[in-house]
């Protein structure tokens, strides 16, 4: 029995985490087929948005700790080899792609949420940085994703304490961009998954590498990428398409070409 549950569904493809008696928390094997799935995500034209998801009751509860626990491998190794990859494959992934966080997330699974575009959280779901807690750092980004989301005071408060934050205040800070009713993620999710999905599949790549992009480069080089990227998009059938549409008052029909 695999630990991730892969399924498809109208251009939406949802990856649950599958290890809910351990709240679905990373030990090696999912670590590892997590990532190949996304990588199979990215090469599978099919798929134009990706939710990814906990089983049962929690979202992921970060580093597997009973596995580490007298193992002989470095932090710095476990890192490298494997979350690394697995952040950066979120962040480069071409597709949009939505955190459904049923349950809690904590640590290096909150990491994971945090790498996603979007979170829609269900009440009762709780947000925890835990690394403090076990003597730890913040690592798999949270160092770099927690304060752009929500400010640098908010984000040490987060990291410092490690307090669960609930998902009224995580709405409230930005951390969650919808909250939903207990049970109601993965259906709000897909939902808003399948919108995406019937956006246009080149201009959504090129808005996640834009906004990428203007994290990390002033205003002035942030225009003449985003004029890049405009002149790429504005060649594409999908951008005619968009056009006809709307002159023939009519949805448009995008293919990504
Ligand atoms: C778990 C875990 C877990 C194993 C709950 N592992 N079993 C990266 C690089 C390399 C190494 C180090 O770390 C990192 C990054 C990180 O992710 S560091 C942060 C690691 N995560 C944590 O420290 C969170 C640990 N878990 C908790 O604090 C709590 O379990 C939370 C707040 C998530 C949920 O609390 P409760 O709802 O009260 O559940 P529980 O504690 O009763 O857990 C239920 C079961 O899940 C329990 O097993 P059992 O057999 O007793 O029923 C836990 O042992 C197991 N579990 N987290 N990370």
């Amino acid at each position: 029995m695999s630990v991730l549950r892969v399924e498809d569904a109208a251009g939406v493809r949802t990856l649950t985490l599958d290890r809910p008696e351990a709240l679905n928390a990373l030990d090696r094997e999912l670590k590892e087929v997590l990532l190949a799935a996304i990588r199979g995500a990215a090469r599978d034209a099919h798929v134009r948005a990706v939710v990814l998801t906990g089983a049962g009751r929690a979202f992921c509860a970060g580093q597997d700790l009973r596995e580490r626990e007298g193992s002989p491998a470095s932090l710095a190794e476990e890192l490298q080899e494997r979350y690394i990859p697995l952040v950066l494959a979120l962040r480069r992934l071409e597709k949009p792609i939505i955190a459904a966080v049923n349950g809690v997330a904590a640590g290096a699974g909150l990491s994971l949420a945090l790498a996603c575009d979007l979170r829609v959280m269900a009440e009762g779901a709780t947000l925890v940085a835990a690394f403090g807690r076990i003597g730890l750092v913040p690592d798999s980004g949270m160092s770099w994703f927690l304060p752009r989301l929500v400010g640098p005071a908010r984000a040490a408060e987060m990291l410092m304490l490690s307090d669960p934050i609930d998902a009224a205040r995580a709405e409230r800070i930005g951390l969650a961009d919808r909250v939903v009713p207990a049970g109601a993620a993965v259906t709000e999710a897909q939902a808003l998954a399948a919108r995406l999905a019937d956006g246009a599949p080149l201009a959504q790549a090129l808005t996640r590498r834009a906004l990428a992009y203007a994290q990390e480069h002033d205003l002035e080089a942030t225009l003449e990428f985003e004029t890049q990227l405009q002149d790429v998009a504005g060649r594409s059938a999908d951008h005619a398409e968009g056009l006809r549409a709307f002159v023939e008052k009519r949805p448009p029909r995008f293919t990504g070409e």
